[in-house]
């Protein structure tokens, strides 16, 4: 899969993707992110890409013919049209069902915005797909490019070295993962869980899926009503309601 990012800050989005689990995935060859400086593609001599805004206010705005030619550029070096993300808080909120979606594409074209914003001529003619990564505002768009690269390249084949270790996570099937433990068996006086020593892996695995369950439910309610409860479920968050729950759980 091919990410390519148009961006008046290359560096920044080069420096924080080329390193750790995603860097590996590009050393391996599984991934490419590619960055094109939008300063490249401006139109006067003293290489500016913002200006005042039509009708007046504060700050400046990135015009229209840079970002429409930087994006062109990555279209016509990929030799096709593809989908122009556009990051921005008035978007769609991103979510884990969007990275599955996007993870399937081939290239993907992230348009990063700053100051005051982007012509809206130029939204108009490339941007695709509008996206937020949450309610509350950056200063521009490099940070959710990469919060969204990191997330749909994880999905890709051969990222994650553990292929069972996208399954089971929080917010895949809506639910929050149980918490983990490692050695030592005690630290400052708090003990692992039992079931977890006692190498009983059905035992284990309820405990575990009860675990998620009540975190979701503690903290996450309003992800429980986007699914379907079993009937063993639907008991057990009704004891959670009860407050009975705390025997067989904590
Ligand atoms: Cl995608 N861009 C900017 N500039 N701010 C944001 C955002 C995006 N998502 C949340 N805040």
């Amino acid at each position: 899969m091919k990410f390519h990012v148009l961006t008046l800050f290359p560096d920044m989005v080069e420096n924080g993707l080329h390193t750790s689990i995603i860097g590996r995935g590009i050393e391996k060859g599984l991934l490419s992110v590619e960055t094109v400086n939008i300063r490249d593609f401006s139109e006067n001599k003293h290489n500016r890409v913002d200006d005042y805004p039509y009708g007046g206010g504060a700050g400046m705005v990135m015009q229209a013919g840079p970002v429409c030619k930087a994006c062109r550029h990555v279209e016509e070096k990929i030799g096709k049209k593809a989908r122009v993300l556009y990051m921005t808080p008035q978007g769609r909120v991103f979510s884990q069902a969007m990275a599955e979606e996007l993870a399937k594409e081939e290239d993907l074209i992230f348009l990063c915005g700053h100051y005051e914003g982007i012509d809206e001529r130029a939204l108009e003619q490339v941007v695709t797909d509008e996206v937020s990564i949450g309610d509350y505002v950056l200063t521009g768009g490099e940070l959710p490019a990469m919060v969204m690269i990191d997330s749909i390249a994880r999905l890709l084949p051969g990222v994650l070295h553990n292929a069972d270790s996208t399954g089971s996570e929080s917010h895949q099937n809506d639910r929050l993962e149980y918490p983990q433990y490692t050695r030592p068996e005690l630290f400052e006086g708090k003990a692992v869980p039992p079931v977890l020593l006692s190498g009983h892996h059905a035992n284990i695995e309820k405990w575990r899926a009860q675990q998620s369950l009540k975190r979701t439910w503690e903290r996450r309610p309003d992800l429980l009503s986007k699914t379907e409860l079993t009937e063993e479920e639907r008991l057990f968050v009704e004891k959670l309601e009860k407050g009975l729950a705390k025997e067989e759980t904590s």
